[in-house]
C-alpha cells in the first residue's frame, strides 16, 4: 500500500472519531515547527547554531540549572511562535521555561495544554549525534481560560497525544493519539511526513539494554543487583548474555528499543536524590511512556507505572525505566524484593 502522509493519517483519525479537529491541527503544527527545527539542526556550523547560549562568561542557563544550548533557545522560540496563534491552545510550558504561558490574550484560546522538551539531547548537539523534540498534549481543565502551572500537573494517563521527532540520519516523528503508536519519515523533497512504521511494537522480551554505566556505584542496591545480573550474562541468573548501548539523546535510544526492542534506564541514585531523579516528568517520561504502553512495552519508577504518577511540579523529575515488557517487569521486580526485604 502506498505510504499516506502524517495529515492523510490524521484526517482519518478525525473521521473516525479518535481525535477532533483542534487536535489534528495541533499536531500539524507541532510537526511543522520539527521541520523548522530540522533545517536548523542539519546547519549545524553551517548555520552557526552550535555551542552555548549567552555569552562566554554570562552563559544562560535554565531553570534545571543547565546551561542552554543555542538550539535549546531557538527550538524553544520555534515551537511558542508556531502555536501561539493557531487557536487550538489555551497554554504551553517547556523545559527551557521556568514557567507556563497561556497564549497571549491577542489570539483565540483553544482547550489543549501542550508540553514540550524542544531539544531533547543537548550534550549531543555540538558533536553531530541525533537528538531530539518531545511533547505531550493534555486538555485544558473546562472552566480554566488562562491556565497556570497548576493546570497542567495531570498524570500521564490523561495524556491525548504524545510524540517525539529525531533529528538524526533521517527525521522521524513518533505519534500516538491512543492508538497505536506510528511512525513518520520526512521527505525532505516535498516537505511532508511520510508514514514509514504503522502499530510499531516492541519485542516482549531483549538482550539490549541501556543506561549510563559510569553512574554504577551511585546506584541504588536493588538496581545494582539487577544490572550486576545482567552484566554476569549467560553464566549468571539470568541465563542470558546482554548487550549493552547508550547514545545518552533519551529520542535515540527510545527509538531503538521502538524499532528492534531493548530496555532504558535513567534510575535514581546518589547524585539525582535529591532531586527526586534525572529526567523530567511532565515532558520527557510520560510522553515516552504513553508512546511506549501504546506499542505494547511498559514504563515504570521501578515502583510505580509512570502514567500513574500524580505530578507535583512542572519541572518534576522521576526514575525511569521503559522498554521490553518483561525486562522492566524484571528490573521492577528487584525493587519488590529489596522494598519488601526485613
Ligand atoms: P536534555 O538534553 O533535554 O536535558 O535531556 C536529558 C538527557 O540528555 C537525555 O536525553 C539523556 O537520556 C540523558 O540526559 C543523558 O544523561 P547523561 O548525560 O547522564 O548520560
Amino acid at each position: 500500500m502506498k505510504p499516506i502522509s502524517l495529515t492523510r493519517y490524521l484526517i482519518q483519525e478525525q473521521h473516525a472519531g479518535r481525535i477532533n479537529a483542534d487536535l489534528r491541527l495541533l499536531i500539524e503544527v507541532v510537526a511543522r515547527a520539527c521541520k523548522t527545527i530540522s533545517i536548523a539542526v542539519g546547519k549545524g556550523a553551517l548555520g552557526g547554531v552550535l555551542g552555548d547560549a549567552g555569552t562566554p562568561g554570562a552563559q544562560s542557563m535554565n531553570i534545571q540549572g543547565e546551561a542552554q544550548k543555542k538550539l535549546d533557545v531557538l527550538s524553544n522560540d520555534i515551537l511558542l511562535e508556531a502555536n501561539a496563534w493557531g487557536g487550538h491552545l489555551a497554554g504551553l510550558a517547556s523545559e527551557e521555561m521556568d514557567h507556563s504561558q497561556p497564549i497571549p490574550d491577542a489570539f483565540q484560546r483553544g482547550n489543549y495544554l501542550l508540553l514540550f522538551d524542544p531539544l531533547d539531547g543537548s550534550s549531543n548537539i555540538d558533536v553531530n549525534i541525533s537528538v531530539g523534540t518531545i511533547f505531550s498534549v493534555l486538555r485544558c481543565p473546562d472552566d480554566v481560560t488562562s491556565p497556570g502551572d497548576e493546570h497542567f500537573l495531570q498524570p500521564g494517563t490523561a495524556q491525548v497525544c504524545a510524540g517525539y521527532t529525531t533529528y538524526g540520519p533521517s527525521t522521524m516523528l513518533v505519534l500516538t493519539v491512543g492508538h497505536g503508536t506510528h511512525a513518520f519519515t520526512l521527505d525532505r523533497e516535498v516537505g511532508s511526513f511520510v508514514m514509514t512504521a504503522r502499530d510499531m511494537r516492541i519485542p516482549e522480551e531483549t538482550k539490549e539494554f541501556a543506561i549510563n554505566m559510569s553512574n554504577q556505584r551511585h546506584w541504588e542496591a536493588p538496581m545494582q543487583a539487577y544490572v550486576g545480573d545482567l552484566l554476569a550474562g549467560k553464566e549468571g541468573p539470568r541465563g542470558k548474555d546482554f548487550n549493552m548501548r547508550w547514545v545518552a539523546s533519551m529520542v535515540a535510544d527510545v527509538h531503538r528499543i521502538l524499532t528492534r526492542g531493548g530496555v532504558f534506564f535513567y534510575p535514581i541514585d546518589a547524585k539525582c536524590r535529591d532531586k527526586g531523579g534525572k529526567l523530567r516528568l511532565m515532558y520527557e517520561a510520560n510522553p515516552m511512556s504513553f508512546i511506549v504502553e501504546q506499542a505494547g512495552g511498559a514504563a515504570s519508577t521501578g515502583r510505580q507505572r509512570m502514567l500513574d504518577v500524580v505530578p507535583t511540579g512542572l519541572h518534576q523529575r522521576v526514575p525511569v525505566m521503559l522498554g521490553s515488557r518483561a525486562e522492566v517487569e524484571a528490573a521492577v521486580a528487584y525493587h519488590a524484593r529489596h522494598d519488601a526485604a526485613p
